[in-house]
């Protein structure tokens, strides 16, 4: 672990300390890391049961938590200090919006026939919230992950991943895919995951970041219209299934359909529909053609296919915003940049760049500037190392 996550770690572990070191059970605590994630090609493609290519990264949420003897359920928010004390039994929704996460995953612990005690944590950490990089699906993670360790629930990684989806589907009222939380469950050092999101079945590609860096350049902005135009995209995605069954059957989502096949529909899918499954069916195939370059270390040619992305992400899905797009824009005569596009649901959030290893500080300074003068605000930067996925980790003393 690099310094700054672990100095991360240390402050939640202190604070769970400084708040629960005290009494008896604490002294018995453990710690947890579930990183947050990068999309580097496969956007809104998970709920079409197509291909994702993800990876978790240096910027984590910690959980430190030790059983209690009574059913009392004690969370710390470290970053926000506030406390919600509730019975384990009791799953109902409460004011503090922060603790659905949370009490989504217990109640995901009991529809699976399974029971934990009352137990104490403090979590925390430093995935940038609203920035499209997966702050939740870590927090999910994290958790199920540490109550599965603590408790002994015996659940393996791929039960872990889809129950923290149910827990944002069901319980945060999220209808998303599983490209999230599978990043935070299954992440590895320095490579990219292919993941099938039908099956489930995925494959790590190593990603050199010798000569290129990640960078992510967070917009700070969040539209509101995020959440409501990433279920009516999920609904027009359907509704193309509904008109392309009629003539293939076979077809059961749009991963089983081609762009040759929507092509051909396009009068009976109307122009919204017909965009949408046209995005949808060339990025599932976008990932596999990126994937090749990928492997035959092409990353030039892997950049250009994130620009694609991008352009049907803006033009065709229609989920970029004005300052995602004019991100994108200011890299385009930028030789020192090889591939950029905004990255998760849209509407706000981070683009993510391929950058010259050699010219990273020159394109973050150009990039601030420009954006501090479209948009008077200061943007952050981040270069991202890719790390492994959820782990329990022990600090040195
Ligand atoms: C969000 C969702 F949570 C993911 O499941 C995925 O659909 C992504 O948007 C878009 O690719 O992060």
């Amino acid at each position: 672990m690099i310094s700054t996550e672990a100095k991360t770690a240390e402050r939640i572990q202190k604070r769970f300390i400084e708040k629960f070191g005290n009494n008896t059970e604490a002294k018995d605590f453990r710690l947890f890391r579930s990183p947050g994630r990068i999309n580097l090609i496969g956007e809104h493609t998970d709920y079409n049961n197509g291909f994702v290519l993800p990876a978790s990264v240096d910027k984590a949420v910690y959980f430190a938590i030790s059983p209690r003897t009574d059913n009392q359920v004690i969370l710390h928010a470290v970053d926000l200090n506030e406390t919600y004390t509730f019975s384990v039994e009791d799953i109902s929704k409460p004011d503090q919006k922060w603790a659905y996460f949370q009490l989504g995953i217990i109640e995901q612990i009991y529809k699976n026939g399974l029971n934990i005690g009352g137990f104490q944590a403090a979590f925390g950490g430093d995935v940038p919230q609203g920035a499209g990089m997966s702050s939740s699906a870590a927090l999910e993670c994290c958790l199920l992950f540490a109550l599965n360790e603590v408790f002994s629930l015996g659940l393996d990684r791929f039960s872990i991943v889809k129950m923290a989806q149910k827990a944002e589907n069901e319980y945060v009222g999220v209808q998303c895919g599983i490209m999230d939380q599978f990043a935070s469950g299954f992440g590895k050092q320095e490579a990219v995951i292919r993941l099938d999101c039908r099956s489930l079945e995925y494959q790590y590609f190593p990603f050199p970041m010798d000569e290129y860096l990640i960078v992510l350049c967070n917009t700070l902005v969040e539209h509101s219209l995020a959440s409501s135009e990433y279920n009516t995209r999920r609904l027009e995605c359907e509704k193309g299934v509904s008109i392309l069954q009629k003539y293939h059957p076979g077809i059961k989502s749009l991963r089983d359909a081609t762009p040759q096949i929507v092509e051909e529909y396009k009068d009976e899918l109307g122009d919204v529909v017909y965009r949408r499954c046209k995005f949808m069916t060339e990025e599932i195939e976008r990932v596999q053609i990126a994937c090749d370059f990928l492997t035959a270390g092409d990353l030039k040619s892997f950049g250009k296919k994130m620009y694609e992305t991008h352009q049907g992400l803006q033009h065709e899905y229609e989920v970029s915003c004005d300052e995602l797009d004019f991100l994108v824009e200011q890299t385009l005569d930028d030789d020192s940049v090889i591939g950029a596009r905004m990255m998760g649901g849209g509407f706000g959030g981070c683009t993510i760049n391929l950058v010259k290893k050699d010219a990273v500080e020159q394109f973050e300074e150009k990039m601030k500037k420009a954006y501090q003068e479209e948009f008077s605000i200061d943007m952050p930067c981040y270069r991202v190392r890719i790390t492994d996925g959820t782990e329990e980790i022990v600090l040195n003393a």
